[in-house]
């Protein structure tokens, strides 16, 4: 019958991708959400679509196995959803893009054909790598039906240090430090700043701010490896730098340290408590009134300067809060105002938009396109590279059925 469809797993997605625009028909992947196995000799799990993030984590976790992808919205998004999506989140640092990851995908086309690129191989050069097109497309070339995914050993030792500096300079040589210094056991390096942890404070009962006084910025740190002891010494040896004030040949003005204060979490209570600071960040956004996300990737060193540029030229109409993967070079810059209003709106969009093009960046480093973002693809995609895209949507949906009105820039309604 031709008629549109939108894929929809956990419906969790921040850009409006899963939601249909006019009369197209949800497909509801929650019922396929069947863990089919684990290899644990190669260290990979085959399942459907529909399958919780969290649940699956939780499956491999009883198995000495974890999710190479860790995200806020685990407990509802789909691992289908994830892969449609190239989800990023907290453990992109350590095991890299869903590009990567995933060794194979079932998918159903647009007229119905089952493809079958379910590999469980670690190297197959055989010809085009086809799943690849589905990692990321949200749904418009075919929709995700199975999924085999190369998963990572359950680190033995887990980390966590939070620390408060004085300024976004400090924040980003002690991500340098880190990379040297803990280099094969750093898992993330998130970083926020003291605007998103009031927030956090203020609206999610239980999260306190752990250190004694309060700092700009704030930076997370997590180790994961194999041995504890050999971790713990790593982990104090890096506090212990950061921590001490350089003699201002190296990263840090003379007789500074880098980091201010910090704790080390002691217990997996302790490091919940620390990550929840950061993973409230968008509850606590959105408990706060209306809030316009924008998740862009920039040169680490250049993000912080697109939150104080926003604040400026927004001023009193609103609260604008940087956070992020300060690692992968991703900031969440999120506009917080008690009521939706045009005119703040009209100030961001496309302001931001051409700045992040001036700066060579994404104006979705994580999220996806979704419909919210379409009219801004050309800021991050070449006019060239934008018609190779509507030529592989041609091939793959001529007639425009599979979740119409997202990603690529609108055509003609599906005929
Ligand atoms: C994050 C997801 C939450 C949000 O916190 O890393 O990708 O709304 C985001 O920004
Ligand atoms: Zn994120």
């Amino acid at each position: 019958r031709r008629l549109a469809v939108v894929p929809q797993g956990g419906n969790t997605g921040l850009v409006g991708g899963s939601v249909p625009l006019f009369d197209e028909v949800i497909v509801s992947m929650s019922r396929m959400n069947s863990i089919i196995s684990l290899d644990p000799l190669a260290g990979i799990v085959t399942c459907e679509a529909g399958v919780v993030l969290e649940r699956l984590n939780e499956y491999l976790e009883e198995r000495d196995f974890v999710m190479p992808l860790d995200l806020g919205a685990k407990g509802s998004c789909h691992v289908g959803g994830n892969a449609a999506t190239n989800a990023g989140g907290i453990r992109f640092l350590r095991y890299g893009s869903l590009h990567g990851s995933i060794l194979g995908l079932e998918a159903v086309l647009a007229d119905g054909t089952v493809l079958d690129s379910l590999s469980s191989l670690r190297k197959d050069n055989t010809g085009y790598d086809v799943k690849q097109l589905f990692i990321g497309s949200e749904g418009t070339l075919g929709i995700i039906t199975k999924l085999a995914i190369l998963v990572p050993r359950k680190p033995k030792a887990v980390h966590v240090a939070f620390f408060g500096l004085s300024s976004y300079e400090k924040c980003l040589a002690t991500l340098v430090r880190a990379r040297s210094e803990l280099s094969e056991v750093l898992s993330a390096v998130e970083f926020l700043d003291r605007s998103s942890l009031e927030l956090v404070t203020r609206h999610l009962p239980g999260a306190r701010d752990p250190l004694a006084a309060s700092y700009p910025f704030y930076v997370l740190i997590e180790t994961s490896g194999s041995d504890a002891e050999h971790d713990n010494e790593k982990l104090n040896r890096f506090l212990e730098s950061v921590m001490t004030p350089s003699s201002g040949a190296g990263d840090a003005p003379g007789g500074e340290a880098l980091v201010q204060d910090g704790t080390l979490a002691q217990d997996r209570t302790q490091m919940k408590a620390l990550w929840k600071l950061r993973e409230g960040i968008a509850e606590a956004l959105m408990k706060n009134g209306v809030v316009y996300k924008y998740d862009i990737s920039l040169p680490t060193d250049k993000m912080y300067d697109f939150v104080e540029d926003m604040q400026r030229r927004l001023g009193q109409r609103a609260l604008v809060v940087g956070y992020g993967h300060l690692g992968d070079g991703n900031l969440h810059l999120n506009v917080s105002v008690p009521q939706h209003s045009t005119e703040v709106h009209g100030l961001i969009e496309p302001y931001l938009f051409e700045r992040v093009h001036a700066h060579k960046g994404s104006v979705s480093a994580e999220h996806g396109m979704g419909q919210c973002k379409v009219k801004y693809l050309h800021f991050s995609k070449s006019p060239e590279a934008i018609g190779v895209m509507q030529r592989i949507k041609n091939l793959f949906d001529p007639h425009g059925i599979l979740n119409p009105y997202k990603v690529l820039p609108a055509r003609s309604a599906p005929t």
